[in-house]
């Protein structure tokens, strides 16, 4: 029997560490939460935006998280399974966490199974075609020669760029997510996948809402908040799967 057998499945997304307000006190929390992830968690999926921002240069590492990575690490080591998936504040990840900590990293949604039960898993932007120009944008940001224009930038003028425009996305704050997430979207696209074959659970990040939905004939379809104003996870015990806030515990 493996080691984990029995153990829980906890998913976390859109921590943005490195915004305001309060990063630091954000992170600690976050810290705690891997204490108990570690305690009877056998997976963890982080579904994108863990950080604000971040760019993997060949020599240099950007400031900051050095805890919550160090912890990471403490728990990919007692033998947690760690996924990755890159959100869009932090698709610039690439093969940084793997290398250093053993972490497993996605860029797009990608199926697992876990105690029988089929799940589709991902940070949850682009998911269809509803949002014709973000998906555009995305794919000038993912392109090769975007990331190579970026990385032979100073670090000192490519994370001012960055700051800058995290900065005006968040002044246009919930209005900008709004727009990125189209109301429907993930039922559509859960509704599309569901013709192809059976998934008993969605799970996405992005949108900065919690959903926890049936769709189709017997499959739920879930989006699991956000680490700024609450400090929400999903678990997943083998049979259910449900939205908690961990400031509430
Ligand atoms: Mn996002």
């Amino acid at each position: 029997m493996p080691e984990h057998a029995n153990k829980k499945a906890y998913f976390v997304a859109d921590t943005h560490f490195g915004a305001p307000p309060d990063s630091a006190a954000r992170e600690a929390d976050f810290e705690r939460w891997l204490d108990k992830v570690k305690a009877d968690g056998s997976k963890l999926f982080l579904l994108g935006d863990i950080f604000d921002f971040w760019f993997s240069y060949k020599y240099v590492v950007p400031r900051g998280f050095v805890r919550v990575l160090g912890k990471l690490a403490e728990l990919a080591d007692s033998g947690v399974e760690i996924h990755f998936f890159t959100g869009n504040h932090d698709m610039w990840v690439f093969d940084y966490l793997k290398k250093e900590i053993g972490i497993k990293t996605h860029t797009q949604p990608t199926e697992f199974e876990i105690d029988g039960k089929l799940f589709l898993v991902g940070h949850g932007d682009g998911l269809t075609n509803l949002n014709k120009s973000y998906n555009a944008l995305k794919r000038v940001f993912a392109s090769r020669l975007c990331q190579r224009a970026f990385a032979a930038l100073h670090p000192w003028v490519g994370f001012s760029i960055a700051t800058k425009w995290s900065r005006s996305s968040r002044r246009k704050g919930k209005k900008n997510i709004k727009k990125q997430c189209r109301p429907n979207e993930v039922l559509v696209f859960c509704k599309a996948k569901l013709q192809e074959k059976h998934y008993d659970f969605f799970v996405f990040g992005h949108c900065h809402r919690v959903e926890n939905e049936a769709v189709g004939e017997s499959s739920r379809y879930l989006v699991i908040g956000e680490w700024i104003e609450n400090r929400n996870y999903a678990v997943f015990d083998g049979g259910e799967i449900e939205v908690r806030d961990f400031a509430k515990e």
